[in-house]
């Protein structure tokens, strides 16, 4: 009972204020953004005729509207394409269902699968809803999952898209496990391939991203072979590190280490431990940044 009675008054508080519900890391507010949502894929769980499609919330025109069917639980979602630096989003509430009590939850997403709920807003008729301050979010799917019928003329994203650095560039490691597995495959931009290395600690791969350049995250895709411990050091230089990040894990599952931005030109991921009996291995590194002239 009191942790259902918690919840509600939790649910009040945010009803009152619109409190973001989970705190953005910090992380300072990147130039170059810009209406990164127009005309990407925008899918919804449902429309209420053909004349009312989901894409018609992201077409930059106030007249067309998306609108849903009359069920009780609604999303609609749209697919920035890259992972992006959020800024702000925007969206119009058009006609909410009188008869039904209306909620919208605001949410973002990695890989559409995983969501986090940054916001409940209560949208009490037609109106203009900013989600604002996102900075330090990010995020490549954007969704508003709704309670009661929806309908919504204008959903805008303001961010930054992020480039990866990393792909293509010259990278080394410490051993390879074989000449099928050499460093560069863990930045072709390819899945199937992979770095792997011998079978012993510690093992480490350097990317040279061949000039300095602002990273604000750096993404990991393991095989089985996954590092339980590790760190993420980086240089202007190849020669001085300063160690950024400290990673322990218990599984393979990708990680999302969030940098603080500042000008990188090499960044080494340096396991100290395997969490496997064979060596580590990574399908995928990713150095995120905003795209810089
Ligand atoms: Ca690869």
């Amino acid at each position: 009972m009191t942790a259902r009675i918690s919840r509600w008054a939790l649910l009040l508080v945010i009803a009152l204020v619109g409190t973001v519900l989970v705190a953005p890391p910090s992380q300072a507010a990147l130039p170059y953004s810009t209406l990164v949502s127009l005309g990407k894929p925008t899918t919804a769980s449902s429309v209420e005729s053909p004349a009312y499609p989901a894409s018609a919330a992201t077409d930059g025109q106030a007249s067309t509207r998306w609108s849903s069917a009359n069920g009780s639980r609604e999303w609609l979602q749209v697919d920035l394409q890259w992972n992006t630096q959020l800024d702000s989003v925007s969206y119009d509430w058009a006609v909410p269902d009188p008869n039904v009590s209306t909620q919208v939850e605001f949410r973002i997403s990695d890989d559409g699968t995983t969501w986090t709920t940054l916001e409940y807003d209560f949208p009490q008729g037609p109106s203009h809803v900013v989600v604002g301050n996102l900075q330090g979010f990010r995020a490549r799917y954007v969704s508003l999952y709704t309670v009661g019928h929806a309908s919504v003329s204008d959903l805008s994203v303001y961010g930054t898209p992020l480039v990866d650095f990393a792909r293509g560039k010259p990278t080394t490691a410490s051993s390879v496990e074989g000449p099928h597995f050499p460093a560069t495959a863990a930045t072709d931009g390819l899945l199937s391939s992979r770095w792997s290395s011998q079978f012993s600690d510690p093992q480490w791969i350097v990317v040279d991203i061949r000039r300095p350049k602002p990273i604000v995250e750096v993404d990991i895709v393991w095989e089985t072979a996954y590092a339980r411990s590790y760190r993420i050091d980086t240089s202007l230089d190849g020669v001085t590190w300063t160690t950024v990040s400290t990673m322990s894990k218990t599984s393979s599952a990708p990680d999302h280490v969030t940098l603080p931005g500042r000008e990188v030109q090499f960044l080494r991921v340096y396991a100290t431990a395997r969490g496997t009996q064979y060596g580590v291995s990574i399908r995928d590194l990713q150095i995120l940044g905003p795209p810089v002239p």
